[in-house]
């Protein structure tokens, strides 16, 4: 089977994505999710002008080769839009393949590792009373793992949802690593007090602190026994984590900004992480994921990949068959895509007292409505800009 044809449609219903359609011989279609937030139209870009005239006529079904191809073929490699771009085209060739041979996609990855795939729900409140209320609708809505984030007292829409949709412009947010610091032990303990063992309990840190704040934030958590803390610090120097490795038991989760194997292969191999985040868009597709979560399963690092509403459901698709076969995978981020992306999307897996179990359906199990992508044109947007008391640029 050849590629035949390849499409990259822009659309935003509710917010902005970025998808690949791959056709191959028989009019069979693969899907593939190369949406990079705030980034978009750079993907399309890369795509359309420079990886899809060199795969027309190649021979689908091999996808090693073609991933080869267009990882060393270019010369320049890694980085987010590269990647993206080629872990579209892969995310697309194993759709193609699936459907071809008429499986659902966990069965070419080796199969079934499990029955279904815990999945973990965000809450989010403007003050801890506001964030544990939100806490408690996961639960009851059967998450058995939450994601816990908090306003601060004189900000109070710090990790909150975007205030208005006019983000043509990066919005501007402020950051106070003290209120932050003054307020998150307090909250998580409260959770652990009212929850006893049977709920896990995540925090996503956001890249805001350094090493040191890092680790004493590790260490005042311990007694909520977290099942993670997410991006303490930034990860372009990964030998600092070994400072917050050292000093706390609290697990760390890293990953959703790194793009290749090379990116997370200290982190992984030197044991300064537990879970590796990697989603398959941006981390050069499932062929390249497979191999960081072997690379992983040797250093008991879990796998859980990145699931924000920002990657399409193709990718939660993706992730979901990864998932579902990939041994060491822990748990998968669950955020609702918008409304009206129900439309342009249709998906086959579901979400069932808190977890995912993967669609039946040949491939991916996802239908792309390209009709219904044509009524949400594509708006330029941004992630939020942070910014300390003094006015400094911080990490967002
Ligand atoms: O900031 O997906 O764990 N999830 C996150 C996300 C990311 C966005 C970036 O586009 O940190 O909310
Ligand atoms: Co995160």
């Amino acid at each position: 089977m050849k590629v035949e044809d390849a499409t990259v449609i822009t659309c935003s219903p509710g917010r902005n994505y970025v998808t690949l359609q791959l056709t191959g011989g028989g009019g069979t279609v693969g899907l593939g999710d190369a949406t990079l937030n705030g980034r978009e139209l750079a993907v399309v870009s890369y795509l359309q002008d420079h990886v899809l005239p060199t795969i027309i006529g190649r021979t689908a079904t091999n996808i090693e080769e073609l991933w080869q191809f267009l990882y060393r073929g270019s010369y320049w490699r890694g980085g987010p839009v590269t990647m993206t771009a080629i872990g579209a085209v892969d995310m697309a060739l194993w759709d193609l393949k699936a459907k071809w041979l008429g499986v659902p996609l966990y069965e070419l990855l080796g199969g079934r590792s499990r029955e279904c795939l815990r999945a973990y729900g965000h809450a989010w409140g403007r003050d801890p009373a506001a964030a544990m209320q939100a806490a408690d609708d996961m639960v009851a809505a059967g998450f058995s793992a939450v994601r816990v984030q908090c306003g601060l007292p004189s900000l109070p829409f710090a990790f909150g949802p975007a205030q208005g949709n006019d983000s043509s412009l990066p919005r501007e947010e402020q950051w106070s690593t003290d209120e932050y610091l003054a307020l998150i032990p307090g909250l998580f303990l409260s959770l652990r007090d009212r929850y006893g063992p049977q709920v896990s309990l995540l925090h996503d840190v956001h890249h805001r602190l350094t090493p040191t704040e890092a680790a004493w934030l590790g260490q005042r958590l311990e007694p909520a026994r977290m099942y993670w803390m997410e991006d303490p610090v930034p990860a372009e120097r990964q030998e600092s984590y070994r400072a917050i490795r050292q000093r706390t038991t609290t697990p760390i989760a890293v990953g959703e900004v790194l793009n290749s194997v090379y990116d997370c292969q200290q982190l992984i191999e030197q044991e300064l992480i537990d879970f590796i985040r990697m989603a398959p868009a941006h981390g050069g597709g499932l062929t390249a994921l497979k191999k960081v979560a072997a690379l992983a399963e040797v250093h008991h690092v879990q796998l859980a990949c990145h699931g924000p509403s920002d990657l399409s459901p193709i990718s939660l698709a993706a992730a979901i068959h990864c998932g579902t076969a990939v041994w060491n995978t822990a748990i998968q981020e669950y955020v609702p895509h918008p409304a009206e992306s129900a439309a342009v999307f249709r998906t086959s897996h579901r979400l069932e007292k808190g977890y995912f179990v993967a669609g039946d359906t040949p491939g991916l199990g996802v239908e792309f409505n390209e009709k219904a992508a044509q009524r949400y044109p594509y708006k330029r947007a941004y992630l939020p800009v942070l910014r300390r008391p003094d006015g400094s640029v911080a990490d967002w």
